[in-house]
């Protein structure tokens, strides 16, 4: 799979993260190979600092020595780069549609689950589940315009915000397990349950290496909820 055109990529990553996984996906769906770096976020390395400096997080696509940052930023810069299947719709209508909405997943579903997650108090858990629950809402509306009764976002494959959303699924599979919560809930948005399913079941998604999981993310929950060592 190493193409000439890959040569020279490389993420540097953290493997509990939701916005590197789309990078991988996103460079999957291309076919080309790239070498990935795990980033300790508690000690970054002096590439991490030097290739992000504004806001020192993961992901990075360097390419050739030249560092692109923010998932949606890289996902786009990729797509634009490579041949082969297009990421975003090539319908200038239906792009703008499909940034829409992964822009909402971001702004507005992940800071309402991420804020569930860190929650310490249970008011405030259930604020934010509530939230979480209305902009997935949003998304199922979303799934039924964008697929066109297709079996994803993007239509007969996955395409850009199939790639957005389908990187969260490993968390929210953790949050089943510790709140107990469905985000994606079958009897409440039964396209995206059947959605989720099939995207799980993608060439693209078994592809990613290296593989998150929900457990990574349930011992990331458990670990912000642990009680202090004592003083
Ligand atoms: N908007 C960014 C979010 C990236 C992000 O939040 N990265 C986290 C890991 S999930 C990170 O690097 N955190 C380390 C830190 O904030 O120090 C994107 O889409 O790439
Ligand atoms: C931080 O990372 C550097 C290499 O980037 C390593 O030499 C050092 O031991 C690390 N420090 C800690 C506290 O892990
Ligand atoms: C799924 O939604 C149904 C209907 O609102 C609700 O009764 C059930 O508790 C939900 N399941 C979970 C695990 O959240």
């Amino acid at each position: 799979m190493a193409g000439e055109e890959g040569e020279g990529l490389k993420v540097l990553g953290l493997q509990v993260s939701p916005f590197v996984l789309r990078v991988c996906l996103a460079l999957n769906m291309k076919g080309v190979s790239y070498e990935y770096v795990e980033e300790d976020v508690s000690n970054k390395s002096e590439l991490l600092l030097k290739s992000n400096p504004v806001h020192k997080k993961v992901p990075v696509l360097i390419h050739n020595g030249k560092p692109i940052c923010e998932s949606p930023v890289i996902m786009q810069y990729v797509d634009e780069l490579f041949a082969g299947r297009p990421i975003l719709p090539t319908d200038p209508y239906e792009r703008a549609t499909a940034r829409f909405w992964a822009a909402y997943a971001d702004d507005k579903l992940f800071p309402a689950w991420y804020g569930m997650v860190k929650a310490q108090a249970e008011e405030e858990r259930a604020e934010k589940a509530k939230e979480t629950l209305a902009a997935i809402e949003h998304m199922e509306v979303a799934f039924a315009k964008c697929s066109g009764g297709n079996a994803f976002f993007g239509g007969d494959s996955i395409g850009y915000v199939d790639i957005v959303l389908g990187s969260f699924l490993f968390w929210f599979e953790a949050v089943r397990r510790v709140f107990d919560l469905e985000i994606i809930n079958a009897s409440k948005t039964p396209l995206l349950a059947a959605w989720a399913e099939r995207f799980v079941g993608t060439v693209e998604a078994k592809e990613v290496l290296p593989l998150p999981t929900a457990d990574m993310a349930v011992q990331y929950i458990n670990k912000l909820h642990a009680p202090l060592p004592p003083p």
